[in-house]
Order: structure tokens, then sequence, then C-alpha cells
């Protein structure tokens, strides 16, 4: 064994302020940023979560690498430069280390977040969408590394619920399987990030983000360790209904296959593809759950905190 290397953090001002006064952080992730939207909305998205989140009396601390420093929280001109960004690596549990050892720049998906934010001690974590079990499956064998992280490492993960470019049955299936909670805000039904409804029940369903703390705080009770997945469904003002997307997503689907687009490319791929389908619209929709999310996040991180 070699001796364990220190490891390269730092804390932007706001989020060591917070800290050290007890305030409530909400961690966000940054492939969403570098990976899943065009410049300059993915900017525009990135600095109004963070004012969301802020003006709930929370703090944001948007996680990436920078050559080989964990972010924890960046400064204004960071985030502004790494949105720019466009050959950022897209970080998970695989890689995140790797990353860091060698002075890269990279993003973090859902999984990586998870393991900095458990890290930096940051309870509560916005984003979009989760990765989780994609069509056909039983052939490509992609799953993401989301959902195994989710089983492990004690983060409340708060999303628009699961795209259809993915299985849903089967991802709910898998977090079931690996016992993680998957909590629906105020409906019954599973949300599918640009829609509201993903025509399947939600496992569990709380109406606000204290009873969702409550549940938590009930979890660490019985030292039931992991995390905590949250479906918050798209305002019915910018929601694009399933019916509508499906035809996209198959066509995305189709391109990707003619492609022989693979492994963590799939994802971005998807993204873009539907972007340019809906003519910009599926980027419009994806803004406005974010900051939905965002706004739920903060609430909890402030409820747990009580
Ligand atoms: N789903 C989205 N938007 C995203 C992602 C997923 O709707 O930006 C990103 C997240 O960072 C997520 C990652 O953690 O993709 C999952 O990638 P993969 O399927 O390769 O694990
Ligand atoms: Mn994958």
């Amino acid at each position: 064994m070699t001796d364990a290397h220190a490891l390269p953090v730092s804390y932007s001002s706001e989020v060591a302020a917070a800290k050290a006064n007890g305030v409530p952080v909400v961690a966000l992730e940054s492939t969403i940023i570098t990976h899943g939207m065009p410049y300059p909305g993915n900017l525009e998205m990135a600095q109004s979560v963070e004012e969301i989140i802020r003006s709930e009396g929370a703090v944001p601390a948007t996680i990436a690498v920078i050559n080989g420093n964990l972010h924890i929280g960046l400064e204004p001109s960071e985030l502004e430069a790494l949105a720019r960004t466009s050959d950022a690596m897209k970080l998970s549990r695989a890689d995140l280390a790797f990353a860091i050892s060698e002075g890269r720049t990279g993003a973090t998906t859902v999984a990586a977040t998870m393991i900095a934010a458990a890290r930096a001690g940051i309870h509560v974590f916005a984003t979009g969408g989760i990765g989780g079990v994609h069509r056909k499956a039983e052939e490509s064998f992609d799953i993401s590394a989301d959902l195994e992280e989710l089983s492990r490492t004690p983060v409340i993960v708060v999303s628009a619920g699961a795209k259809a470019i993915l299985d849903v049955p089967k991802t709910l299936e898998v977090l079931e399987t690996k016992g993680v909670p998957v909590v629906t805000l105020g409906q019954d039904d599973f949300p599918a990030f640009w829609s509201r409804s993903s025509g399947f029940k939600s496992p569990l369903r709380l109406d606000s983000a204290e009873r969702i703390a409550a549940f938590q705080h009930m979890r660490e009770s019985l030292g039931i360790a992991g995390g905590m997945l949250i479906g918050n469904p798209v305002p019915e003002k910018d929601e694009i209904p399933a019916g509508e997307m499906e035809n996209y997503i198959r066509q995305a689907l189709t391109n990707a296959g003619e492609k022989g687009i693979a492994g963590k490319a799939v994802t971005p791929f998807l993204l873009s593809d539907i972007y340019y389908l809906t003519e910009g619209r599926s980027l419009t929709t994806n803004i406005a759950l974010v900051e939905n999310n965002a706004r739920l996040a903060a609430k909890i991180a402030v409820a747990l905190a009580a």
C-alpha cells in the first residue's frame, strides 16, 4: 500500500462561510452544464439555479474538478469558464479520482457529485434527471452508475424523475432491488423529466419538504445508510406531454443506434439530439425543471437543519 495522498479540495468562499456558520448547503452537479445543455443556456441555468437556492435561505455548491482540484462550490468566474469549456471529462465513480490524480478538468455526474457532496458533509443535491437503466439494457448492459451510488451514498437527490430515454419501470425496479427510496412530491405517478407523468406509479409519495426531511431523519434513526431519490414533477406550464416526447425520443434512439454511440457518450448524445429535434424547446423545459428542483432541494436542506 502506498501512503494516502491528501485530496486537493477547494471550497468556494460562500460554501466555506456557510459551513462555518451552519447554513444549509445544496450540492449541484456540473455534467448538466458541460454535457447536458449548450452554451450560453447552460450558464444561464447554472446561475439562476444558484440564485434560487440563495433566495430559499441555503447556499449552492456546484461541484466540479478543475485542473485536478475538487471544487465544492465555484466562484462566479469559475462557473462561467466551466460553462464555456468544450473538452471537460464526464466524471462518475469510476473516474472521479483519475481526473484529480491526473490534474484534469471534468464535470461531475449524479454519482460523482454524490460522492463529493457526502465527503463535504452536504446532504441534499439538486439535478435535472438521473441516469438509469437504458432501453434495451438487456442487449447493451447500459445501466448508469448513478443507481448504485444512490444505494450507498447518503445524499438526497432531487430530480424531475427519469427521462423517457431510459426504461422507467426497469429503473424503478433496480432502485427497489437496491433499497433506494423513491419519493414523488405531490402526486402518485413518478415524473418523466420533460413530462409530469411517466405513466408509472411512484413507490412512495410525500407532499412537502418537511415530510421528506422527517422521513430522512427516521431512516437515520434506523441506521439505514444510502441515498434517496426525489421525483419533483416539472411545473405544468413548462411540460412537454409524454405522447409528444415519445416521437422525438424514438428518433434520437434510432440516430444513436445508426451512429454506434455507446458507453458514457449515450446520454449526452440523446440529450443534444432531442434538443435539435424539438428545436430547442426541450432546453426551455430542462431549465425550468432544474430551477424547480433547486427550490425544493433548498427547502429540504432548510427543513433537515431545523
Ligand atoms: N439525465 C439528464 N440530464 C443529464 C444527465 C442525465 O436528464 O445531464 C447526466 C447526469 O449527470 C447523470 C449522467 O448523472 O448524465 C448519467 O450518465 P450515464 O447514463 O452515462 O451514467
Ligand atoms: Mn451509461
